[in-house]
């Protein structure tokens, strides 16, 4: 195997944790003997070991069997090793106390608390250290992180469904399911990959969502988002079942996005109303639109996602790809 193979597998033993470790990004490690592969390890959880740790401390146990000592050891991880104390200690310290003489990195860990001091302290400590290995594929995989560290905001996704005639609901508030069931099904799937959803109040009170991902996966459940300035919710709705709500009060759009940098949420993904999405939509500040479109109009009685002759376009979006679910066509818009 090359080191790029290694690197591959890496990447690949990460893949499975995307639902579990986020908001933090997915990484993976290997501790690799000459042509063996001596242990694998992943960041598996939120909260939990760091990939490092865990190839380490698989290896130990094959210390003395599979390999002599450390220092033939070469690690190779997807992620620059952290330098930081958070949840867990630093990796790249604890790299060096194994003697670990070489490693072998994807990409740069663009978090201020790590960005290129891990990589300073292995170097500092007599450890060879090559960066850039897969590192396209590695921020890919990590897109969300990635973006919201190297743009000062998260990646940010309105979700709508819409009938054929670009309507959201009825003027009477009666309700109509849109779309299909397996759309919505799919939208389950879309929200676990988020770290946070927003919604605004007419949303919570008229249709009671519950704004979760209903998934049959492990996956660590989006933080709620309610922008909204009414005061009298009923703490007893769906949407405040089981789940820590952050109120945002705040009328200037652009000053919520602003302060989402302080959150840790590398992405938010917006179910509202026609007038907070258009509200959203005006900053240009939305990164992704997925449109929902069933086959079947709404009519007279519908009201219009979009001012009148206005398009997802105009906003600055180019549809990016389009599928059929049942009867309803999914598009993915991007800037
Ligand atoms: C690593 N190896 O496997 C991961 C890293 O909250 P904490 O303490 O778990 O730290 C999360 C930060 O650590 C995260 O934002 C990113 O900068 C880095 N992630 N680093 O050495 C890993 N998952
Ligand atoms: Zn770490």
């Amino acid at each position: 195997m090359t080191l790029e193979d290694y690197m591959l597998r890496a990447i690949a033993i990460a893949e499975p944790f995307k639902y579990t470790a986020k908001p933090n990004p997915v990484v993976g490690a290997l501790l690799v003997s000459k042509e063996t592969i001596i242990s694998e390890g992943a960041h598996e959880r939120f909260g939990e070991n760091h990939a490092e740790i865990n190839a380490i401390s698989k290896a130990k146990k094959e210390l003395g069997k599979s390999f002599k000592s450390f220092e033939d050891l070469t690690l190779i991880c997807t992620l620059e090793p952290c330098s930081h104390s958070g949840k867990t200690g630093p990796c790249a310290e604890a790299i060096i106390e194994t003697g670990i003489k070489k490693v072998i990195i994807g990409a740069l860990d663009p978090n201020p608390l790590v960005a290129g001091k891990g990589i300073d302290l292995l170097i500092k400590n007599g450890v060879n250290v090559e960066v850039g290995l897969c590192q396209d594929e590695v921020k890919n995989q990590n897109k969300f992180f990635f973006y919201k560290h190297e743009n000062s905001k998260p990646y940010i996704t309105i979700k709508i469904a819409s009938s054929a005639d670009g309507k959201s609901h009825n003027l009477d508030g009666s309700s109509t399911w849109i779309t299909s069931k397996e759309s919505r099904e799919d939208v389950q799937e879309v929200r676990a990959l988020y770290d946070a959803i927003l919604t605004g109040g007419n949303t919570v009170i008229d249709d009671n969502p519950r704004m979760n991902a209903r998934v049959n996966f492990e996956v660590n459940q989006p933080k709620k988002i309610l922008l909204s300035n009414k005061d009298d919710f009923n703490m007893e709705s769906n949407f405040f079942k089981n789940s820590d709500v952050l109120v945002v009060k705040d009328t200037d759009i652009h000053k919520v996005i602003k302060d989402f940098q302080k959150l840790s949420y590398c992405s938010v993904l917006i179910e509202a109303g026609p007038k907070l999405v258009n509200a959203f939509l005006d900053t240009g500040l939305v990164d992704e639109v997925i449109e929902y479109k069933s086959s079947e109009p709404l009519g007279k009685k519908g009201v219009s996602w979009l001012k009148k002759n206005s398009t997802i376009e105009n906003f600055g979006f180019k549809l990016e790809s389009t599928c059929k679910i049942k009867s309803d066509i999914k598009k993915i818009y991007r800037k």
